[in-house]
């Protein structure tokens, strides 16, 4: 199936009919493999996954559903420490989808509560507005919820909805001046083009719009950006051309894609994806109990300290007597890296790992670990702690399987 996406006088054409024949192939392929693979629950859920699929602008994803889809990254995809563009993962709430922008008509508002309102083309931003890169993880709230015992509902994720990339775009603080907040802003609100197909009105329980809302000092402190670039390319439509917001530091839910509206408010946001969706209990962690769910419940904000293994894959083979590097990525909230540690006995003791320099203090960090193993089963585990001291826990759970800090564990077979 052949699949276009063209530049037209600065225009970006997304083929929407063929976009979604493609989908609806997949969509009949892919129900048997899911269903499988869903009753038998592997360990490790990449190892057994058994369908790879390739939307448009992507390579290689793991299917975890097509409508909307939702593509997971493949372990190997980790061992970069900027992921492609290809193969960054992806995931969509609703079902109507931009799979055509034009960028000569698109345009980004700024409203509410504010003395000038905004509207600005992507050239706009370009030519008016100081540009800014950084390197950030984003990662999906719900990254590695299938790893957690009990299971919850959900996009069933391994560990590879999470990607590392370096945003190109403007500060939201520089667009904020030039409106003129006025005093009293409590909120910002965040809309993009994808919309639901049975929208949620008064008196009918559809589904609300995905827009969601940063408290308005964490939207002006300088670092949030509204990207336009994506690894030095124009973002993939389903990264969420033509514009994204980036929140450093904060699960990917804030990152709002397809970005066209801006409303400052002068009180707190009530939006179904904030006040209802999207919230951690509020307790050490975000611990609470499968039968004592927490009561008090907070927003999910700033991500938790953890650490993944990236080499050796679960089904790969290790040579025994021989130096193997082991290798995976460590991150947090933004805090800086203190150490990684592995323990080869169960956690009774722990060395440090060497940890690779650091790529900005929102990148994720690689580390390295020399072993010479015997041959036989080894269990290993990795924990990471952050220069503000935030370390991973032995066990956690919560009713939607966000944020996980659990310390992982490998078994790799040496022979
Ligand atoms: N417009 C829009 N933006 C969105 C979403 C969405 O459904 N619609 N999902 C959010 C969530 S929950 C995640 S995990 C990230 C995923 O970003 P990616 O698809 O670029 O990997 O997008 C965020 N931004
Ligand atoms: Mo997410």
């Amino acid at each position: 199936m052949s699949f276009e996406k063209r530049k037209m006088d600065g225009a970006s054409v997304f083929d929407r009919r063929a976009f979604f024949r493609f989908a609806g192939t997949l969509a009949a392929a892919s129900w048997m493999p899911l269903n499988t693979w869903a009753d038998e629950s592997p360990a490790n859920p990449q190892a057994g996954w058994p369908l790879t699929v390739k939307f448009p602008e992507k390579g290689d994803l793991l299917l975890q559903s097509d409508r909307p889809p939702n593509l997971e990254s493949p372990l190997h995809v980790f061992r970069d420490d900027i992921t492609p563009n290809e193969n960054f993962y992806v995931r969509w709430h609703l079902g109507i989808l931009p799979t055509k922008v034009d960028t000569a008509t698109f345009r980004l508002t700024i409203a509410g509560h504010v003395d000038v309102p905004l509207s600005v083309s992507v050239d706009d931003l370009k030519r008016n507005f100081e540009a800014v890169s950084m390197i950030a993880v984003n990662q999906c709230s719900g990254n590695s919820r299938s790893l957690y015992e009990p299971r919850m509902p959900g996009v069933q994720w391994g560990s590879g909805a999470m990607g590392n990339a370096k945003w190109t775009g403007v500060r939201l603080r520089d667009l904020l001046a030039k409106t003129g907040v006025k005093p009293g802003a409590v909120d910002v609100s965040f809309n993009g083009l994808d919309e639901p197909v049975l929208p949620a009105a008064p008196g009918f329980a559809g589904t609300p719009d995905f827009v969601k809302s940063l408290p308005f000092a964490r939207a002006n402190d300088g670092e949030v950006m509204v990207a336009y670039e994506m690894n030095g390319q124009p973002l993939p439509m389903l990264n969420g051309f033509p514009l994204r917001l980036i929140v450093p530091g904060w699960y990917a839910t804030y990152w709002v894609k397809a970005l066209n509206q801006i409303e400052v408010l002068d009180k707190p946001f009530d939006g179904f994806w904030v006040a209802k969706a999207y919230r951690v209990p509020n307790t050490p962690d975000f611990q609470e109990a499968p039968k004592a769910l927490a009561k008090d419940t907070v927003p999910i904000s700033r991500m938790t300290v953890r650490s993944l293994f990236v080499r050796p894959e679960p089904a790969e083979k290790v040579l025994a007597d021989v130096e193997y590097e082991v290798q995976g990525l460590a991150m947090d909230s933004g805090r800086g890296m203190k150490t990684v540690e592995i323990s080869l006995d169960g956690g009774n003791t722990w060395t440090d790992a060497k940890l690779d320099p650091e790529l900005g203090k929102y990148s994720w960090r690689r580390w390295r670990f020399a072993w010479k193993p015997p041959a036989g089963r080894h269990q290993l585990k990795v924990r990471a702690t952050n220069l503000a001291g935030e370390t991973q826990t032995q066990a956690q759970w919560n009713r939607s399987g966000y944020a996980r800090n659990v310390i992982e564990s490998l078994e790799v077979n040496v022979g």
